[in-house]
């Protein structure tokens, strides 16, 4: 039977940022776990893998979103546990964007940018990507320009992922740009 990799990324996703307990998984405080470990637990979850099947789904997928190194496994980011996932602070570019809806705007306004369901408030590099990001809601696409030089200065903390994206911490609205 051929693999669906996207179906199987959305699982390894769901294990591994949003719901380990279900798969009697537990992250280590960067959000690691035995890849050993995951393959049994999606096992006894009747979801048929191997490792070198979940080696494959994350080489094909266009997407970085996991990572595998020294046995271990963990989701780059997106995280919604309860246990705050640690991150490493960097200091930022001067500017980094946030792809969004129309309909969030007003909010974001008024609360700044805000991590919502998630542990971090998720930033992209270029316009580009901010734009697919937020074209994955529906709506009109509106890119936020943040002034994340100046954000830092002011004690806003970044994170930097090894596969390009940034993540923060709450954005106060002063430093967004519309
Ligand atoms: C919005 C996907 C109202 C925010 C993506 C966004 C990314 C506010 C939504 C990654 C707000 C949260 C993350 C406020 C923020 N009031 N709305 N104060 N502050 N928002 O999905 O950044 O495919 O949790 O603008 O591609 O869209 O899953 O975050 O619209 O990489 O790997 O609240 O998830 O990657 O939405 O996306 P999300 P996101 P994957």
């Amino acid at each position: 039977m051929e693999t669906n990799f996207e179906q199987l990324s959305k699982t390894v996703s769901h294990a591994l940022r949003h719901e380990p307990q279900f798969y009697n998984l537990e992250l280590d405080n960067q959000g690691w776990v035995l890849l050993s470990d995951l393959v049994f637990a999606l096992n006894t979850k009747g979801i048929r893998v191997d490792e070198n099947l979940i080696i494959t789904m994350i080489e094909q997928s266009p997407k970085k979103r996991h990572q595998i190194l020294d046995g271990k496994i963990r989701a780059f980011y997106g995280h919604s546990t309860k246990k705050r996932i640690l991150k490493n602070s960097a200091e930022p570019p001067d500017f980094l964007y946030h792809g969004t809806i129309q309909s969030s705007l007003n909010s974001i306004m008024e609360k700044g940018l805000l991590p919502m369901d998630r542990q971090y408030v998720h930033l992209s590099l270029d316009e580009r990507t901010a734009g697919v990001v937020g074209s994955r809601k529906d709506g009109k696409l509106v890119i936020l320009k943040v002034n994340a030089k100046e954000a830092f200065l002011n004690d806003v903390q970044f994170y930097k992922e090894e596969n390009g994206i940034w993540l923060s911490d709450p954005i106060p609205t002063k430093y967004i740009m519309n």
